[in-house]
């Protein structure tokens, strides 16, 4: 059967950014559960999420969390799915505060983390990873890429055409 997705978010003001990867893992047609629990204020919820995330059927945990974002440790702490951190732009510090937090892990408990609140890419890379095992979703992933490529082999000749015009 295919794994899902589990999305943990610090606090539901998360959940604006959250929802590029909610759409993503839609276009994929990836399984997933979006919960609010916090490594702060419901630390033994987010223990035992993660403890029991794999016998649950999931296969990635994407953690979002802004400040003294610990949520995605504490969650990497619990369990050997792989876990993907998004730091959240949440204060003055613009994320850097939850940037640094989340991709500073100590060996042997790595959080993969992507750019502050970069969640479009915490689901493709979730999407990557589930790949591995599933030739459906690496199939929609090369499709996903050629179409990048088109776009911008597109762009670039918009814009020739333009500096033409330009310098004509
Ligand atoms: C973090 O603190 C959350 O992930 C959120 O980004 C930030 C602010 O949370 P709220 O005070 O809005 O609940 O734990």
């Amino acid at each position: 059967m295919a794994k899902k997705v589990a999305i943990i978010m610090g606090s539901d003001s998360d959940l604006p950014v959250v929802k590029e990867a909610a759409k993503e893992l839609k276009n994929f047609g990836v399984e997933f559960e979006i919960h609010v629990m916090s490594a702060h204020r419901t630390p033994e919820a987010a223990a035992d999420f993660a403890k029991n995330a794999s016998d649950n059927g999931f296969g990635v945990i994407i953690a979002a969390a802004g400040m003294a974002a610990h949520l995605g440790g504490v969650l990497a702490a619990y369990t050997i799915l792989p876990v993907i951190g998004i730091p959240m732009e949440s204060t003055r510090l613009d994320g850097i505060d939850a940037l640094l937090a989340t991709v500073q892990m100590p060996k042997g408990v790595p959080v993969a983390t992507v750019a502050i609140n970069g969640a479009a890419n915490a689901a493709l890379l979730a999407v990557q990873i589930l790949a591995l095992s599933d030739s459906t979703l690496s199939e929609k992933l090369s499709d996903m890429k050629a179409k990048m490529k088109k776009t911008i082999a597109e762009k670039d000749q918009k814009l020739q055409e333009e500096i033409k015009n330009l310098i004509s």
